[in-house]
């Protein structure tokens, strides 16, 4: 199995979904740490879409976190995070995807793309330092267009706010009382719950060197204040669960 490469970059918490299934199932992976922006030309060789995670399997290229997952439970059966009726899991897994991922990604930019010092060592872990050094020049352009890109302004990040604070709560009140998002197991709902919010609580595992939050921009750093105890109750499930190989 030492044949799969997962190409990623390594702050995407879809990228960490990712990485957590494969570190569950036990599977030997490389990584192929991609730069936002020059990751285009890496992932169209093998997609269409230039979007990360993508996993390569010998001949074959699998894009996009669910369907990664998908794969990975038809290469190793055992250490499954799919139930047998995973309907509520699916639907869970489907809507934080869909919303969660996007409302914490445009809402963290929104604050952190005007710091570079916090930024550019997160966007260029795992990286040669020549790799670092560019990226770092060429940040205010690549700012510009993840900012285009991603339609990151006040309003978006406004209504991004809505969404995540949303959906926070809504997994921190069943974490309150039930010890897994759908069913009696863990699953692949946990897995992205926990995962797409965890840039918010900045585990260890992660892979990233968070730095302190005291660095961070005010309101940025007072939203993650104000929702601790929310966050903390998510951040104990990740803890709980996430083993790295
Ligand atoms: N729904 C997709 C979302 C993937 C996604 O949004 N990836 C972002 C990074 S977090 C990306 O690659 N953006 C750059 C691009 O699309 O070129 C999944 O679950 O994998």
């Amino acid at each position: 199995m030492s044949d799969l490469k997962l190409y990623q970059f390594p702050i995407s918490h879809y990228c960490e979904k990712v990485r957590w299934a494969l570190d569950l199932k036990g599977l030997h992976y490389q990584t192929q740490n991609l730069l936002p922006g020059f990751h285009i030309k890496v992932i169209r060789q093998f997609a269409k879409s230039s979007a990360v995670p993508l996993l390569k399997h010998g001949n074959q290229a699998i894009q996009g976190s669910a369907e990664i997952l998908d794969y990975l439970d038809t290469i190793k059966v055992d250490t499954c995070y799919t139930p047998v009726d995973a309907t509520l899991a699916r639907e869970w897994e489907s809507r934080l995807d869909s919303e969660l991922g996007p409302a914490t990604r445009v809402f963290a930019y929104y604050y952190l793309l005007d710091h570079p010092k916090i930024l550019v060592p997160w966007l260029s872990t795992g990286l040669p330092f020549y790799s670092r050094w560019l990226f770092r020049l060429l940040f205010p352009k690549i700012a510009h267009v993840m900012r285009k890109k991603m339609r990151i302004n006040a309003e978006t990040a406004e209504a991004s706010r809505v969404v995540l604070e949303h959906l926070l709560t809504e997994v921190a009140q069943i974490y309150r009382t039930e010890k897994y998002l759908a069913g009696d197991h863990f699953s692949r709902a946990d897995i992205t719950a926990c995962s797409l919010l965890a840039p918010l609580f900045m585990p260890q595992e992660y892979g990233i060197h968070w730095g302190s939050t005291n660095s961070f921009p005010i309101e940025f750093k007072q939203w993650i204040d104000d929702h601790q105890s929310d966050l903390f109750v998510v951040a104990t499930v990740y803890q709980k669960n996430r083993k790295v190989n």
